[in-house]
């Protein structure tokens, strides 16, 4: 096949929708004053999708993160070490077991979650 270009735009229903779904994720912030802002900026480019899977892994993850406010992060977070303002901090984390259950479904569909044992396993929980 012959490398080839075609154009592909985004039409405003697709962006509409995109902007949608940062408010679906973003439902427990509605009523504050940077709800707007804040989903205009998840809608504003790709993002990375993760689920993470481990023991106390919502509480740690949040801990790997920092606090919301960067400047309120530690050093060594990702917060901390990578971001300077609240309204551009890099990363999300579920906040809670709810919260978690809630986010992953929204992100992703049941069959797109991959479920494997690491080899390690045995060595890390013992
Ligand atoms: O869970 P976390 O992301 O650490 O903070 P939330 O209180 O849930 O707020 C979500 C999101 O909103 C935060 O990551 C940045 C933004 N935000 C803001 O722009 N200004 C604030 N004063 C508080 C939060
Ligand atoms: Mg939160």
């Amino acid at each position: 096949n012959q490398m080839e270009r075609t154009f592909i735009a985004i039409k405003p229903d697709g962006v509409q929708r995109g902007l949608g779904f940062a408010q679906q994720h973003y439902h427990g912030a509605k009523e504050r004053p940077f709800f707007n802002g804040l989903c205009n900026f998840l809608s504003s480019g790709p993002v990375v999708a993760m689920v993470w899977e481990g023991e106390g892994v919502i509480r740690y993850g949040r801990k790997l993160i920092g606090a919301t406010d960067p400047q309120k992060s530690e050093p060594g977070t990702i917060r901390g070490d990578l971001a300077v303002v609240v309204g551009r901090n890099i990363i999300h984390g579920s906040d809670g077991a709810e919260t978690a259950k809630d986010e992953i479904s929204l992100w992703f569909k049941p069959e797109e979650l991959v479920s494997y044992t690491s080899n390690a396993e045995k060595w890390i929980y013992g």
